[in-house]
């Protein structure tokens, strides 16, 4: 595991802002916590609610090649519902493409983005709703936090700092030797995506069909009138 450093702020408009001004600067193996995000984001430019009392960090990393990032994700997720099954013993589960949820209610989302220029950098941002008792009227019927589940208040510091470790365990022993075959393997321990009846809503169109598996890219493939489409990006529902 590389040495890294934590960062931590009160308030930032984004921790993977915060990380793209370190990258500048040439680090790496960085990690930007806040306590609250002003406007974090999630894929497609969307609003994460970031109030006080959630996980709200990125890890800022120069990996030797680039290569396909939604790998980052899968080794991200599995961190994350790795160490909330240790941490707090609930069993999460991991939804395709960047969720970890329980019993469909989303816990944490992630969101990897490349900082390409002379120096390629990577930002793997995971945002956990970790002890806030209510959520902000939108997300409220589809948001859960770890403590609203286990009645308890959760141990941040020790759940991020397993989240790390655990996020560079794979980096280092899967991501960076190529092993990519490995990750999906680990990925499908903790993903209840596969063999689903889901509703696919990309951009343009609306799918319903089995998820039957995903392929060496990550991409979802999704079996739909006896038709096998490759899904790249976009949000799934699943009845749980
Ligand atoms: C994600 O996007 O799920 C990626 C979220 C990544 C957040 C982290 S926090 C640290 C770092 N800094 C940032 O600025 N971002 C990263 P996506 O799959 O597009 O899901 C976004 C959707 O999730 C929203 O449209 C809402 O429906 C829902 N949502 C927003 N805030 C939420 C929350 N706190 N908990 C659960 N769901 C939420």
């Amino acid at each position: 595991m590389p040495p890294y450093k934590i960062y931590r702020f009160k308030s930032l408009t984004s921790t993977q802002d915060k990380a793209k001004e370190f990258a500048k600067k040439g680090l790496s193996d960085i990690i930007i916590v806040a306590g609250i995000q002003t406007k974090g984001r999630g894929r497609f430019k969307r609003k994460w609610h970031s109030g006080k009392n959630g996980l709200w960090m990125s890890i800022l990393l120069k990996p030797k090649n680039i290569r396909n990032l939604q790998y980052l994700t899968f080794a991200a997720s599995i961190a994350v519902a790795k160490s909330i099954k240790k941490i707090a013993k609930i069993d999460a589960k991991i939804k395709w493409p960047n969720d970890v949820h329980y019993k469909g209610r989303k816990l944490c989302g992630i969101l990897t983005e490349g900082i390409f220029g002379k120096e390629n950098h990577v930002v793997v941002g995971i945002g956990l709703n970790a002890n806030q008792i209510k959520f902000p009227q939108e997300i409220k019927n589809i948001a859960a936090s770890l403590k609203i589940i286990k009645k308890k208040t959760i141990d941040m510091e020790k759940l991020m700092k397993t989240i790390i470790d655990g996020f560079f365990k794979i980096y280092c022993s899967q991501y960076d030797k190529n092993k990519f075959q490995n990750i999906l393997k680990i990925w499908g321990n903790y993903c209840d995506t596969i063999g689903k009846g889901v509703v696919v809503i990309t951009k343009t169109r609306k799918l319903r069909g089995e998820a039957i598996g995903v392929d060496e890219n990550c991409n979802l493939l999704l079996k739909a009138k006896n038709k096998i489409i490759k899904i790249v990006e976009g949000d799934l529902n699943v009845r749980y």
